[in-house]
């Protein structure tokens, strides 16, 4: 399709991931910027007339400009029709349970958790050091992961019922920064990732977010 005048900012993380991820998803062209987090490229002058947050990934579409990962997929899920396989819902009740799901993994596991063993982990020059912090997060991100497989039928393949949402793409990158931390996941979380991973949009998005990076070492 058409690029309908989107353009992205952003590669090189989980967050800038998701983006990009939906935007194949959806089958969408679009133009974007390779700019990476931590070189001074977010603190140019052009950029911060952007996001003065200093952060990626940001969605421009038309005058729209958008930023925060898990509003810019579901914008984008909602604007434009999505694939045969890809839940967008339509009614209150359906939205209410994705609502529930994304911001459960967007507080409770990225932001509580893994964003609290990044600043305070690998960036604790900038951050401050806190290995107490580090592993609590840790503990936290098994305990809550285990208590979202609670609610989840033994056999799910997809978080909402209905099939592959944005609730999967903001859990999967979760998931896999998890792992780059050293965070077991519990069964059935391996299976459930390997198999999401085999999409060919996420694929896709992947080679664009990692350029030169093995897919192998994703999943
Ligand atoms: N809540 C934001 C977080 C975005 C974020 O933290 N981006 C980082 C990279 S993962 C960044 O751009 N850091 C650059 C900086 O802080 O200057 C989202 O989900 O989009």
């Amino acid at each position: 399709m058409a690029s309908d005048d989107l353009t992205m900012w952003g590669i090189g993380t989980s967050r800038t991931l998701r983006v990009h991820w939906m935007l194949m998803e959806l089958g969408l062209d679009y133009a974007f910027h390779a700019i990476q987090s931590r070189t001074g490229e977010t603190r140019s002058e052009q950029f911060l007339k952007l996001n003065p947050k200093h952060k990626i990934p940001v969605l421009q579409h038309g005058p729209l400009v958008l930023t925060e990962s898990p509003a810019i997929v579901a914008y984008l899920s909602e604007t434009f029709p999505p694939p045969a396989d890809f839940f967008v819902p339509s009614d209150t009740v359906a939205r209410a349970r994705l609502n529930e799901l994304c911001f459960f993994v967007m507080m409770e596991l990225d932001a509580i958790s893994l964003y609290v063993i990044r600043r305070h982990g690998d960036l604790s020059a900038i951050y401050g050091k806190a290995p107490r912090a580090v592993e609590s997060a840790k503990e936290y991100f098994v305990d809550l992961s285990g208590a979202l497989l609670k609610k989840l039928p033994a056999d799910f393949e997809t978080l909402m019922p209905e099939g592959m949402s944005i609730a999967d793409i903001l859990l999967m990158t979760c998931l896999a920064h998890a792992q780059v931390c050293g965070i077991p996941l519990a069964e059935p979380l391996p299976a459930y990732r390997a198999r999401i991973a085999q999409r060919p949009a996420f694929r896709r998005a992947f080679a664009r977010n990692f350029p030169g990076r093995r897919l192998e070492d994703a999943s």
